[in-house]
């Protein structure tokens, strides 16, 4: 392995165990509800991220690659995708002059209100306006208010961004 370092740290296993990691990927578990895995990585990679760990204020490296780890699973799953309990945030962004459009969007988040903990509106200029919407809840049921909400007529854009509150 020339030209790599390996590095070896220690997780909460329950992602890994429910996803059947197979042996040769170099995860082993070693105490209930911790794994330790080693990667190979570049020289240049573990330096880098080091750098950003101690600009960060994290002193333990574990620390710092379980959250850089929680944040690759938001960016690449979906809410749906993510096991039991999801909190996040809805951004939307639409045209209020479309017609309808507010009241449609005011009912979908009123039909999911069990979901909704609240919400922040920006009235950005005459034809943009800004919404925040705070989740918590079924994975599924946030994606679906999601979905419902980027589909109407006027909404420009929509993302999701949440995190697995239970693991
Ligand atoms: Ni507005």
């Amino acid at each position: 392995m020339g030209g790599e370092s390996i590095i070896i740290f220690s997780l909460g296993n329950t992602c890994l165990r429910s996803s059947g990691v197979p042996s040769n990927t170099g995860v082993k578990l070693v105490t209930e509800g911790v794994s330790r895995i080693s990667i190979s990585l570049p020289p240049g990679l573990l330096k880098g991220f080091d750098e950003a760990c101690r600009r960060a204020g994290f002193r333990d490296r574990s620390k710092a690659i379980q959250m850089a780890m929680r944040s690759f699973i938001t960016e690449h799953l979906s809410a749906s995708e993510q096991k039991g309990k999801v909190s996040g945030v809805i951004l939307l962004a639409y045209d209020p002059e479309v017609r309808g459009l507010e009241k449609v969007l005011v009912e979908a988040q009123h039909e999911e209100r069990r979901i909704i903990s609240s919400s922040v509106h920006n009235h950005l200029d005459e034809r943009n306006c800004l919404e925040a919407v705070m989740v918590h809840g079924d994975g599924a049921s946030v994606q679906e208010l999601s979905e419902k909400l980027a589909k109407q007529r006027g909404v420009k854009f929509v993302k999701t961004v949440s995190f697995q509150t239970s693991e």
